[in-house]
C-alpha cells in the first residue's frame, strides 16, 4: 500500500510542468510540523479546565462538538511522533497546557502527572532525533484564571500569573526546548476573543478591551523574555535557545492602483501586523493607530517600551493567506471598534485559491513581500532570524487526496526557495499546520488542516496519513 502511495506521489512530483522545478529547501532550514495542546490532546479529565472547555461546554462550536478526547495525542503521542518521523521532519511545534501542568492553573499547585506528559513527549521527541519548539500559551487559559479576575484583561493579575507560569516552565523544561514561544498570535486573541466574541473567552467589546489586552499581551510577553534571558545569564538555558512571539499576519496588496486604496493597504498593515510588530522593533505602536485611536490606544512609559521593545531573539511569523484591500474610511466607521477601526474593505486576490476556511485563500507570494514590506517599515528586523512557526492550508474533513494541500506546499516551498535565494532573509525553520487534523477552535473539526488525518467517530482516533504527507515525506527523505 504505502509502495503504491509513494509511487503516486513519485508520478505526480513527475508532472513538474505544472508544478515547476525548484531546489530542496531542506538543506538550508529546518522544517518542522506544529500542533497545539487543546487542538490535538484531549485528556480533559487529566486537567484543569481551561476557558476553552467552556465554550464548548456552552454549545459555541459551530458543529456542537468539543476537545475533550480531540486526537487523543495525549494517549497517542507515540504515534504522532512516529509519524512526524517517519515523514522526515527535523522538528516539532507543540504548546504546553497550562491547565495540565497547575491545578486551576495556580502556579503552586503542580500537578505532577501533567509534568510526566511532557517529559515523556519531550522523551519521546529526543528518541525520535525531532527538535522540540514549545508554546506557553496556546489560547487554552486556564478557567479559574478567568473567574478568579477576568483573565487577560486584569492586567496586573495576569502579568503575574503568566511570569510565575513561565519561571515554573523554564525551571522544569527550559533546556529541553530549542525555541520558546510565549504567546501565539496575540492579534487573533485581541479581536477574535475579546472583538467579535468567536473565540474564548467570548467576549463582545471591540471599542476598546482587544487594544487593552494587547497591551496587556505585550507587557507579558516582555516579562517572560527578561524571565528567559535571566536563566540564560545564570547558565540554566543553554545561549544558543531562543524565546519569540508567533505574530500571525496576512498580507494586503492595494485593490486598485488609487492613492486612496494604497494608503488604506498600508493603513490595514499597521492596524494588523504593525500593532505588534512596531512596539516589538521600535518600542511603540504604530503611529496611524496612534492618530486613529487616539487614547483608546493605551500608551506604554518609556521604561515599557524599552521592556517591550526588542524583546525576541528571532522573528515568529504564522503566514497563511494575503488579501487586497480598498479603501472604506467612512465616518459611520471611526470609532467603530476593531474591525471598523482601520477603515478598509478586504476581499480575495482573483486567482488565489480557496480553501475550508472561509478567511484562507492561498497565496504563497504573499509570504515574500510581507518578509519584504516588513524589513522596509522597520529596518532593525533584517537582523533578525525567521522562523515560519505556522503556515497551512485547510480542506474537507476526512479528505484523503488533499491535492490542493500539496499544491500549496509545493508552491510555498519555491517562494521560500526564492527568499533565500535573494539572500536578504535568513528563514532558519518552517512548521506547517498541522501534523494532524485536529479541534479547530470555533469550527470544531469541519476544517482539516492535517498531514494526517484523524477519525473522530473512532474511538481509537485512528490516523491515516494523507497524500499531502506522502508528498512531503517525498520531498524530505
Ligand atoms: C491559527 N482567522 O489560528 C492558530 O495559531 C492555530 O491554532 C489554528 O489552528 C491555525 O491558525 C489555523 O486556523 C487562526 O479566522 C484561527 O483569521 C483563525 C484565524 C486566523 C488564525
Amino acid at each position: 500500500m504505502i509502495g503504491m502511495i509513494r509511487m503516486i506521489t513519485m508520478l505526480m512530483m513527475g508532472i513538474k510542468g505544472v508544478m515547476g522545478e525548484h531546489t530542496n529547501i531542506r538543506r538550508q532550514i529546518r522544517i518542522g510540523v506544529a500542533t497545539s495542546a487543546f487542538q490535538v490532546e484531549g485528556g480533559r479529565s487529566e486537567r484543569s479546565d481551561t476557558i476553552w472547555d467552556r465554550m464548548c461546554d456552552k454549545d459555541r462550536i459551530d458543529d456542537h462538538s468539543n476537545a475533550d478526547i480531540a486526537c487523543d495525542s495525549y494517549h497517542d503521542f507515540e504515534e504522532d511522533l512516529y509519524w512526524a518521523q517517519a515523514m522526515g521532519a527535523n522538528d516539532y511545534r507543540f504548546s504546553f497546557s497550562w491547565a495540565r501542568l497547575f491545578v486551576d492553573g495556580n502556579v503552586s499547585r503542580p500537578n505532577p502527572v501533567g509534568f510526566q506528559y511532557y517529559h515523556r513527549l519531550l522523551d519521546a521527541m529526543e528518541g525520535s532525533r525531532i527538535r522540540p519548539h514549545a508554546t506557553l500559551f496556546h489560547w487554552d487559559l486556564p478557567l479559574s484564571l478567568e473567574t478568579a479576575y477576568d483573565g487577560m484583561t486584569d492586567r496586573v493579575s495576569f502579568r503575574r500569573d503568566f511570569a510565575s507560569y513561565t519561571r515554573a516552565l523554564l525551571d522544569a523544561f527550559g533546556s529541553r526546548i530549542f525555541t520558546w514561544y510565549t504567546i501565539n498570535e496575540p492579534y487573533t486573541i485581541c479581536t477574535l476573543g475579546y472583538g467579535n466574541g468567536k473565540h474564548a473567552p467570548g467576549v463582545r467589546e471591540p471599542i476598546r478591551t482587544p487594544y487593552e489586552v494587547a497591551h496587556t499581551l505585550l507587557l507579558a510577553h516582555a516579562d517572560a523574555w527578561e524571565i528567559f534571558r535571566a536563566f540564560k545569564k545564570g547558565g540554566r538555558i543553554p545561549d544558543d535557545r531562543r524565546m519569540s512571539i508567533p505574530i500571525n499576519i496576512e498580507f494586503y496588496y492595494p485593490g486598485s492602483e488609487t492613492p486612496q486604496d494604497r494608503v488604506a493597504t498600508e493603513r490595514a498593515m499597521h492596524f494588523l501586523g504593525g500593532w505588534f510588530l512596531a512596539p516589538l522593533f521600535t518600542g511603540d505602536y504604530p503611529a496611524v493607530m496612534r492618530e486613529r485611536l487616539g487614547d483608546r490606544l493605551p500608551r506604554f512609559t518609556p521604561a515599557e517600551s524599552d521592556h517591550v521593545r526588542q524583546s525576541l531573539d528571532t522573528l515568529a511569523l504564522n503566514y497563511y493567506t494575503a488579501k487586497l484591500v480598498t479603501d472604506a474610511d467612512t465616518p459611520d466607521r471611526r470609532g467603530g471598534g476593531v474591525f471598523l477601526d482601520p477603515g478598509v474593505d478586504v476581499s480575495p486576490i482573483p486567482g488565489s485559491v480557496p480553501t475550508t476556511s472561509p478567511w484562507l485563500y492561498v497565496y504563497p507570494q504573499g509570504l515574500a513581500d510581507l518578509l519584504e514590506w516588513i524589513q522596509r517599515e522597520y529596518p532593525i528586523a533584517a537582523r533578525y532570524p525567521v522562523q515560519i512557526t505556522e503556515n497551512g492550508v485547510s480542506t474537507p474533513p476526512s479528505q484523503w487526496d488533499d491535492l490542493w494541500r500539496v499544491r500549496a506546499l509545493n508552491e510555498t516551498f519555491q517562494v521560500v526557495q526564492s527568499i533565500l535565494e535573494a539572500g536578504h532573509t535568513n528563514i532558519t525553520h518552517y512548521f506547517l499546520w498541522s501534523l494532524l487534523d485536529n479541534f479547530e477552535w470555533n469550527r470544531g473539526y469541519l476544517e482539516a488542516f492535517g498531514l494526517v488525518m484523524v477519525d473522530f467517530k473512532n474511538p481509537e482516533r485512528t490516523r491515516t496519513p494523507k497524500l499531502s504527507y506522502y508528498w512531503l515525506q517525498n520531498y524530505l527523505t
